[in-house]
């Protein structure tokens, strides 16, 4: 308790209990169903290593990370194969949710993001979705599965209970996905922000491939012509009036990340969040 020093097995500054904390960070080694370049499972320590770079005072908000009541529950055993480990994430976020914590979750893939999703679903009556990547991910199938990577957002929208999802960072589809996606304006909340009623809980999911090649290059499917580092800290400040009851941050692959910055970038936007559903927190709750 207290004690600062180098630890690779927590996020920088995780000096609260599990009873005392309001976010719990999670990470979820499982890559699966990586089509291009696999390698996310080896981002949660990455990212853990790296987020001790930062110092503890944040200039933009103000405010102080040894503040932010978060703990690090570390890496979910993932065993077995896609569907035993989809169960697997469902049953640990759930432990997580009945207990009243926010879950934070490193990925991995972007698949993890439904299993966390349907854990909060047996909670929240229902939910919008904040998702930050370069792909639709609206396949029905994708390599003949049905759950992947590349479906994940088709699965999320199917959940009865979700009722808007808002992208940022959308440059890579297919046509038939396009179609979807334009064919539904009121869900996919094409009016931004604005679009998203403030009384439905949020969860926000960000695959690294949303930023640029040229910050983000270590990812599992590169797209040219995406956002930056701080396009998307503005738009995360714009959420703080939405009551935020879970998050991602998913898709780096550390093997393709040779100057390690993807994972400095990733780091600081999971700090980003913490501060952000902070921020939330000490507003509403
Ligand atoms: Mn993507």
């Amino acid at each position: 308790m207290n004690t600062f020093s180098f630890d690779s097995r927590r996020f920088c500054f995780s000096n609260y209990s599990y009873e005392e904390a309001k976010v719990v960070l999670c990470g979820v080694p499982f890559d699966l169903t990586a089509s291009y370049r696999p390698g996310s499972r080896f981002a949660p320590p990455q990212i853990r290593e790296t987020s001790w770079e930062f110092e503890d005072y944040e200039f933009l908000t103000g405010e102080n990370i040894l503040t932010v009541p978060f703990y690090d529950s570390g890496d979910m055993d993932i065993m077995g194969g896609t569907e035993e480990s989809l169960e697997n994430i469902y049953s640990n976020v759930k432990s997580f949710v009945d207990d009243g914590k926010i879950p934070l979750a490193i990925g991995g893939e972007h698949l993890i993001t439904l299993p966390i999703v349907k854990a909060l679903l047996a909670r929240y009556k229902a939910l919008n979705m904040v998702v930050f990547d370069a792909h639709l991910d609206l396949k029905d199938t994708y390599a003949g599965r049905q759950l992947s990577h590349a479906t994940v957002m088709k699965r999320v929208s199917e959940l009865q209970q979700i009722c808007s999802i808002l992208y940022f960072g959308i440059r890579s589809a297919t046509e038939e996905e396009k179609t979807l996606w334009m064919s539904r304006d009121d869900f996919f909340s094409h009016r931004g922000i604005d679009g998203l009623k403030r009384d439905i809980p949020l969860y926000i999911s960000i695959d690294m491939d949303a930023l640029d090649p040229s910050c983000a290059p270590g990812v599992g499917n590169p797209e040219p012509g995406g956002l930056t580092y701080r396009e998307i800290y503005s738009i995360l400040q714009e959420l703080s009036h939405f009551t935020i009851v879970g998050a991602d941050v998913v898709e780096i692959s550390p093997p393709y990340d040779p100057s390690g910055i993807t994972g400095v970038t990733g780091a600081r936007i999971v700090r980003d969040l913490l501060f952000l559903i902070y921020k939330n927190l000490s507003r509403k709750r």
